[in-house]
């Protein structure tokens, strides 16, 4: 009997406070995941609930108190940050979308925060006995200082700015309009050469996209549920020019987001 006690002991050891720290980034992105299916897209989305699966996966899997179970989350925190690289910087940049960059801080921010301690809970369970493995004195610190990052972030964010052109929405309704089906389905919008083009942006979309054209140097935010205007003189030659959403849209594959827009003579 004294053996399996004594076995038992030995097993369930305390959690540490970087291993525990390391299990709170990813129900901090659980959250996160759930939060953006609610709130911002009003239903299920099978990417992010995958996500939200993976993440609640990994971090019961540290919850059992495996050695090496740490490394996994700081693995799996690194990829997201590092796989995503492109939208995340994207959306980081583009603080008017607020929602989407509220979310993407608090991603950011826990994706580091489980990186790190991930890796250093897995150091210190390895080289440090169970019962003194206390938290390093910096860990408060590191961790209220990307609280207090996030919701400045966040709340300068929110402070309300002004928009680009103004026009009214029935002047914007009579534009011809670029439209989400447009992107999926490699729509094509024409313009006249040398003329200003005035289009609407139709977002029907609860997430941001964007109207992108490079050669035209055209650029314009599209927030979610909204119609945007984009504002251009065409160039004189007729020609194709690949529109595009940044951040849905990958350069180097040709795939994503994407249309053409036909200059005409
Ligand atoms: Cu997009």
């Amino acid at each position: 009997m004294r053996t399996i006690a004594f076995h038992r002991n030995s097993v369930r050891t305390p959690r540490s406070a970087l291993t525990l720290t390391t299990i709170g980034s990813h129900v901090v992105a659980i959250l996160t995941f759930i939060f953006v299916q609610v709130f911002l897209v009003g239903r299920v989305d099978e990417a992010l609930l995958t996500f939200a699966v993976v993440e609640f996966i990994v971090a019961g899997v540290i919850a059992v108190g495996w050695r090496w179970a740490p490394a996994l989350g700081a693995a799996l925190h690194s990829f997201m940050i590092v796989g995503n690289l492109e939208p995340l910087l994207y959306e980081l940049a583009h603080p008017e979308n607020t929602a989407q960059f509220g979310v993407m801080t608090v991603l950011t921010a826990s994706a580091i925060a489980g990186t790190v301690t991930g890796a250093l809970a897995t150091i210190q369970n390895y080289r440090v006995p169970a019962t003194e493995r206390h938290a390093p004195r910096w860990l408060r610190g590191f961790l209220l200082t990307l609280t207090a990052l996030c919701a400045g972030a966040i709340l300068v964010a929110a402070i309300p700015r002004e928009t680009g052109a103004a026009v009214s929405p029935e002047v914007l309704a009579e534009l011809p309009a670029v439209t989400i089906a447009d992107y999926y389905n490699d729509g094509v919008i024409r313009v006249k050469a040398g003329q200003l083009a005035a289009l609407r942006l139709e977002n029907t979309d609860a997430v941001g996209h964007s109207f992108d054209v490079d050669e035209l140097n055209v650029h314009v935010a599209m927030p979610g549920n909204t119609d945007s205007l984009a504002l251009f003189v065409a160039p004189e030659t007729p020609g194709e020019y690949r529109f595009y959403c940044a951040p849905h849209y990958d350069k180097a594959t040709g795939s994503g987001m994407k249309g053409i827009l036909i200059v005409e003579p």
